[in-house]
């Protein structure tokens, strides 16, 4: 079925103008839909899950439903005492009150609120936008961190244990198209070095769960910067979007994604190496807006193992591209041959510049968190 006709299906006034593709997600199909009322325009989001990474789009649709409903709660209940409107997308029902349509090929599609009037980054330019980042994700971690973590499924078994990501490292390197894809570049090989000098080091945070250091909570699964939505107007972070892999997991993973999305301004599709480095600059910005909500319920152990989680989350990154690029080019879109390979040369050279700043990162948290 085309995305026209879904998109007809879901609860939403007027009458079905056009539909556009909207943003730059490597995972999912997402659309704007553009409808017309005799006085009004209406905009909402769909999008096509993808079942080769969600095999259970149902229950990502569950967690997101619980995650979004509690939030909105908590966003109610503070609305008089925050500094801005906080806002998070909505599950758009069908027409028959489902919260997702399934199509005639067995594709899950959904409906959600468009956040209008905001404008998210790709790569950031100015210390106010890495301090908004830093406040819309310490914000939804904060207002989610109450949310029963075991109604929550796991949806992507393995998302962000780095282990796991060096197994199927290993598996797509043990393949003949693995070992051709790798001799076949020089860059491709020197990433394979870099990657077996950190191997012993990629367990720390599974290693500090399984101590009981470091317990599951909910998380958002994916805060890159371009998941960060900003005001057009004020230029306040407002929230978060795309809420796939809500699920438990440590607020590591969360934090080390931001970080390394919104700290590296070259951003993460750049071809230029040379641009590539870890900005302290903006870092101590996101940090500063961060810890204005996640000051609240990060322990001890948290704050010890921020360091590990954002040189690990940029590591595991570029090892998750790499390993794409050897199994070829299965799990993340591309746009042109060898986009995963550049892809992890960037996170990798990103994690390098993260090892040589370390005195400066650790005396910013230090100081800040
Ligand atoms: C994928 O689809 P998107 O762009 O939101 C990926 C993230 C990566 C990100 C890198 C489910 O996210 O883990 O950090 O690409 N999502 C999944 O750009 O694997
Ligand atoms: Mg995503």
């Amino acid at each position: 079925m085309s995305a026209s006709q879904i998109a007809t299906q879901f609860e939403a006034p007027g009458r079905l103008v056009t539909l556009q593709p909207l943003g730059a997600g490597n995972v999912n199909d997402t659309y704007r839909v553009i409808l017309r009322t005799t006085f009004s325009e209406e905009q909402f989001v769909l999008q096509k899950i993808n079942r080769a990474v969600f095999p259970d789009p149902a229950a990502v649709m569950a967690n997101m439903k619980i995650v979004t409903d509690h939030a909105h709660r908590r966003i109610e209940e503070e609305a008089d005492t925050a500094d801005r409107i906080w806002q998070l997308p909505r599950v758009i029902p069908t027409k028959g009150g489902a919260d997702y349509a399934v199509d005639e090929d067995g594709e899950y599609w959904r409906a959600l609120s468009m956040i209008a009037s905001t404008k998210s980054y790709e790569k950031v330019d100015s210390p106010e936008v890495a301090t908004q980042a830093g406040r819309v994700l310490g914000h939804f971690q904060r207002i989610i961190s109450d949310c029963p973590v075991d109604q929550l499924q796991d949806t992507l078994p393995g998302f962000h244990i780095a282990p796991n990501y060096l197994t199927q490292y290993d598996a797509a390197l043990a393949t003949e198209a693995g070992q051709r894809r790798l001799e076949v570049s020089m860059e491709a090989m020197r990433l394979g070095r870099f990657v077996e000098t950190r191997r012993d080091w990629v367990p720390v945070l599974e290693d500090a769960r399984e101590k009981g250091e470091l317990t599951a909570r909910p998380i958002h699964g994916d805060p890159k910067i371009t998941n960060i939505m900003i005001d057009q107007y004020t230029g306040k972070g407002t929230c978060i979007i795309d809420l796939d892999t809500v699920k438990p997991g440590l607020v590591h993973y969360d934090f080390g994604d931001a970080v390394r999305s919104s700290c590296n301004p070259a951003g993460e599709e750049t071809s230029d190496l040379s641009e590539v480095f870890f900005d302290t600059d903006l870092f101590e910005a996101l940090v500063k807006g961060y810890m204005r909500e996640a000051g609240e319920f990060l322990t001890d152990a948290d704050r010890h193992y921020l360091f590990d989680s954002m040189r690990l989350i940029s590591f595991e990154l570029g090892l998750r591209f790499f390993t794409d690029y050897l199994a070829g080019d299965v799990y993340f879109k591309t746009h042109y041959e060898g986009q995963n390979l550049n892809r992890a040369r960037v996170q990798l050279a990103l994690c390098e510049s993260i090892e040589a700043r370390e005195p400066q990162i650790r005396r910013v948290l230090d100081a800040l968190a």
